[in-house]
């Protein structure tokens, strides 16, 4: 199977997040992307190729061109001020602050803007973050590409994440959303509906966020039932898209503890969803945070099952894309990612 990597992730090495008024070492860090790779190497069943450049254009397809201009110039306007660190905001707009009144304008200093943009506090900019990011997109429409050329199935080995960020707002480690870029993408090369798959153990409120209203794009999710877990406040089951896209978003929520024979159940419910939507392309934000040792989740999911779940993700007969989201248990990082990958692709 093709594999779509970048060195330039390793640019985006924040040191810190910061979690209810405490500094704590970042859970995503370079060593994932480095564990993934040394994995897939020594599997010897994939290619591991560069990303091309593709541009701002299919960024722009998706998210606002505004917030792309602001994570270009956000370092260095940061550093313009003498700072240095890690940009993290300490005013975030919360849409409660304008109520009734419009919307806020972007303001004009790093400290105003970060919070304009950024919704938390556990999504640090440093220098190399915009140069990882642009890379990161350029994996996930590299792998898209692979797969119009006629490839079964490619991975995008992608970091940072990307299914938190939504058109205009990033956070959750995520600052573009790379696998709606390459689903949109895919919806323009094809001219055909796409299925987005994520299982994830977060919500991916951004990809949820920009195909809402999209009859053309499928969204399914299996999640830590966000009652409890973060992002809070999307991935109700209720929530189910709207206009075009009424009945074009699923959202399955897992309980705390699940157990891998449960989550098959669940997952075979979401795969129903996708096998019923049109067209023959699917893209999948593939998550390992769903594993028991993983250090910010609660489910009980164990390494074997990810072959399974690989292995009913492929029976949908669909050209598929993989990309990567999170995944925080670092020692199974790499066995989890190729067992699903080798799943997908039969083997
Ligand atoms: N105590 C992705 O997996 N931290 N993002 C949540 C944990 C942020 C995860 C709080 C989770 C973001 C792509
Ligand atoms: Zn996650």
């Amino acid at each position: 199977m093709l594999a779509v990597w970048s060195g330039r992730h390793a640019g985006h090495d924040p040191q810190h997040e910061v979690q209810f008024g405490e500094r704590i070492p970042i859970y995503e860090v370079p060593a994932r992307a480095e564990a993934i790779r040394a994995a897939l190497e020594a599997d010897g069943g994939f290619s591991l190729v560069g990303p091309r450049d593709h541009g701002t254009g299919p960024i722009e397809a998706v998210h606002d061109p505004a917030m792309l201009r602001y994570l270009e110039e956000a370092w260095r306007d940061w550093e313009a001020l003498g700072r240095g660190g890690e940009l993290v905001p300490h005013t975030v707009l919360h849409p409660g602050l304008r109520e009734g009144m419009g919307p806020a304008a972007e303001p004009s200093t790093p400290a105003g803007r970060i919070g304009f943009w950024c919704f938390e506090t556990m999504t640090p900019i440093v220098a190399g973050t915009y140069e990882a990011v642009r890379a990161a997109a350029d994996v996930g429409l590299t792998a898209a590409d692979a797969v119009l050329g006629g490839e079964r199935a490619a991975y995008a080995l992608c970091r940072p994440p990307g299914h938190h960020a939504a058109r205009a707002v990033f956070g959750g480690y995520c600052f573009l959303n790379n696998a709606a870029i390459a689903a949109e993408h895919l919806v323009r090369e094809t001219g055909e509906p796409v299925a987005v798959l994520d299982v994830d153990y977060h919500h991916g409120n951004g990809t949820q966020q920009l195909f809402w209203e999209r009859g053309d794009v499928l969204y399914v999710s299996l999640h830590g039932d966000t009652r409890r877990a973060y992002p809070y406040f999307t991935g109700s089951p209720e929530e189910t898209g709207a206009g075009r896209g009424r009945g074009a978003t699923m959202n399955v929520p897992l309980p705390e503890g699940c157990s891998d024979d449960r989550y098959l159940d669940l997952l075979d419910r979401a795969l129903e969803a996708v096998a019923g939507f049109p067209g023959e392309t699917l893209v999948v934000s593939l998550g390992l945070d769903t594993l028991a040792e993983d250090p910010i989740t609660d489910l009980a999911l164990t390494l074997d099952v990810y072959p399974e779940i690989g292995r009913r993700v492929g029976a949908l007969g669909r050209r598929t894309v993989v990309v990567q989201e999170g995944g925080y248990h670092l020692p199974s990082l790499g066995e989890g990612v190729v067992g699903f990958l080798r799943g997908v692709g039969g083997g």
